[in-house]
């Protein structure tokens, strides 16, 4: 089903919990682009472009690209037209910065939900240790996915309460089978959206 509301909703959650795999059902059942700022650096790194060069130690590293890079990177991407009736934003904000800098991007309008993907932390270690074999990407082997873990504690899991205290947070269990967890999406966001204080 596609609906015609206007959508604008964040995917969040630590690393392997889901984002992508769930972010393409999301916008799809929403008629929204989906906005992932780590896909837009692993292309601009396959592509061999300036970004590229520029994020490529950091990514390998499991650290965060800085603040003033990705917030221009993403201003850029929600001034394209099919942005406009709404987006669905992956990955990003990742920092209390990040969530300021969205605030000035959508003129002060409030993100109308924030999924919030729930695993824990040996759970998501086994699911990108799987992903390492099947695609090797440089920031799955062990080491790096443990500290992408930490960065998400220390910097991206204070934001939890902040979406929290806006009243948008729909939190949903990420473990079980991906369709189970985008069935437990779609009803979590839909009775969101649906909620007089939630447009
Ligand atoms: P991301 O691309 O956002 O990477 P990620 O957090 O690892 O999540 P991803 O979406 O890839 O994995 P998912 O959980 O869907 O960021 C990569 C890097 O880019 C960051 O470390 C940082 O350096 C940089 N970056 C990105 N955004 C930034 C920002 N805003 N600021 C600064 N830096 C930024 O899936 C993981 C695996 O689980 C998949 O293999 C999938 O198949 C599997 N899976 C999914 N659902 C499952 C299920 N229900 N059961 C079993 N397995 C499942």
């Amino acid at each position: 089903m596609t609906e015609t509301i206007t959508a604008r909703l964040l995917i969040i959650g630590p690393p392997g919990a889901g984002k992508g795999t769930q972010a393409s059902r999301i916008a799809e059942r929403y008629g929204v682009p989906t906005i992932s700022t780590g896909d837009i650096f692993r292309a601009n790194i396959r592509g061999g472009t300036e970004l590229g060069r520029r994020v490529q130690a950091v990514i390998e590293a499991g650290e965060l690209v800085p603040d003033s890079l990705t917030n221009e990177i993403v201003e850029d991407r929600l001034a394209q037209p099919d942005a406009a009736n709404g987006f669905l934003l992956d990955g990003y904000p990742r920092t209390v910065d990040q969530v300021h800098a969205l605030d000035g991007m959508i003129g002060g309008a409030s993100l109308d939900a924030v999924v919030l993907l729930e695993a824990d932390t040996e759970e998501v270690v086994a699911r990108l240790l799987k992903r390492a074999e099947l695609e090797g990407r440089a920031d799955d082997t062990e080491a790096v996915i443990r500290h992408r873990q930490e960065v998400y504690a220390e910097q991206t899991a204070p934001l939890v309460e902040l979406f929290s205290e806006r009243g948008i947070l729909v939190a949903v269990d990420g473990l079980g089978s991906v369709e189970e967890v985008a069935e437990r999406i779609a009803s979590g966001l839909d009775a969101r959206l649906a909620a007089p204080t939630g447009r």
